[in-house]
């Protein structure tokens, strides 16, 4: 567990696979950060249309929570999603330039910001609904149950839309059919402009699994290993038990909700987020690679320079593809029909 991990950092007891996961996890944040700092800077530029909503102070998040999941489970978010993209997998390249509407995007140049997906890495979008990714989430868990694989399916959703019907609905078929689901609230304490106090008529959003009969976890987003660490558990009940469960997740993003919310917005106080930056998930792990003396300045300049140039690559690589060819428009709207006229 995650206090042990500290613990076990502190007295430079760290084995050489935590140090490896320790190592990744780093630069997988910091490559988030980074990345989503020059799509801010890009999309002032006026280089990228559309919605933007960055994940900037949330990266541990999708970090321990796909660091857990194997390459075939499923995995569902919605608009607030490059962050998880990169985590998953998908390079800087494809999703930056599918944020340019490049045709070499994940999503050939016509999802955007809010629409990458990646159906050979199980990376099932991107989804700019509220909610809407909620149902889709336990249809994967569905399949893969009806199927009798042992994949589980992973669904991000911001506190905002665990107040949604869809979410409701959902997790009720989820417990009653005990599915190999697991339905993550990003609980960043903001829908929009709104504090989760002012929408939720609970403070605990966790204690909503009840109703469901699933297990409900609340989790320091903040941490990478405490996040890492109950999302394993989450995903053994699932995969051995077909067991679902709630977790809610709590983070905290420093920018505006999307590129249009000033910096840090009128509806919460610059102190807040500085209260949330002395415990920035990036520092957080970088403190405890550094107490196992896993890192130093230098190291951490090399995985600056390291993540720097990736994204400079991405960039350059977005801005010299080709746009969309025009009769693109007509490709990838519906699934081709069925070669035997059979349903699907
Ligand atoms: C059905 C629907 N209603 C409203 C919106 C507008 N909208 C976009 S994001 C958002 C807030 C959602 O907040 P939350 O679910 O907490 O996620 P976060 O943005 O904090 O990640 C709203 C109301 C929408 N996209 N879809």
């Amino acid at each position: 567990m995650a206090g042990t991990a500290t613990e076990a950092a502190r007295n430079g007891a760290v084995s050489d696979a935590t140090a490896d996961q320790y190592r990744l996890w780093l630069r997988q944040m910091v490559l988030i950060r980074r990345f989503e700092e020059k799509a801010g800077e890009a999309y002032s530029l006026g280089k990228i249309g559309g919605f933007c909503h960055l994940y900037i102070g949330q990266e541990a998040l999708a970090v321990g929570t796909l660091a857990a999941l194997r390459d075939d489970d499923y995995v569902v978010s919605a608009y607030r999603e490059h962050g998880q993209a990169l985590a998953r997998g998908l390079s800087a390249r494809s999703v930056m330039a599918e944020l340019y509407g490049k045709a070499t995007g994940c999503s050939k140049g016509k999802g955007g910001s809010m629409h990458l997906f990646d159906a050979s890495l199980h990376f099932m979008g991107g989804h700019g609904i509220v909610g809407g990714q909620i149902p889709l989430g336990a249809g994967f868990a569905f399949a893969a149950k009806y199927r009798g694989t042992d994949q589980v399916s992973l669904t991000y959703f911001g506190e905002a839309a665990a107040n949604i019907g869809a979410f409701h609905e959902t997790l009720n078929m989820a417990g009653l059919w005990r599915l190999p689901a697991i339905f993550v609230i990003e609980n960043n304490g903001y829908g929009m402009g709104t504090s989760l106090r002012r929408a939720s008529a609970i403070p605990n959003l966790v204690e909503r699994a009840a109703s469901y009969n699933m297990p409900g976890v609340v989790v320091d987003g903040q941490d990478v290993d405490k996040v890492k660490a109950a999302t394993d558990e989450a995903v053994e009940r699932a995969r051995r038990e077909s067991t679902p469960t709630l977790m809610e997740i709590r983070t905290y993003r420093y920018v505006g909700h999307s590129m249009s919310d000033a910096a840090h917005g009128t509806y919460r106080t610059k102190d807040e987020v500085e209260e949330y930056r002395a415990r920035d998930p990036i520092t957080v792990l970088a403190q405890r690679m550094r107490d196992a003396g896993l890192l130093d300045d230098e190291g951490m300049e090399a995985i600056e320079a390291d993540v720097r140039a990736e994204v400079e690559d991405a960039v350059k690589f977005a801005e010299e593809s080709p746009d969309p060819a025009p009769e693109e428009l007509w490709t990838d709207v519906y699934a081709p029909a069925a070669q035997d006229g059979g349903e699907r």
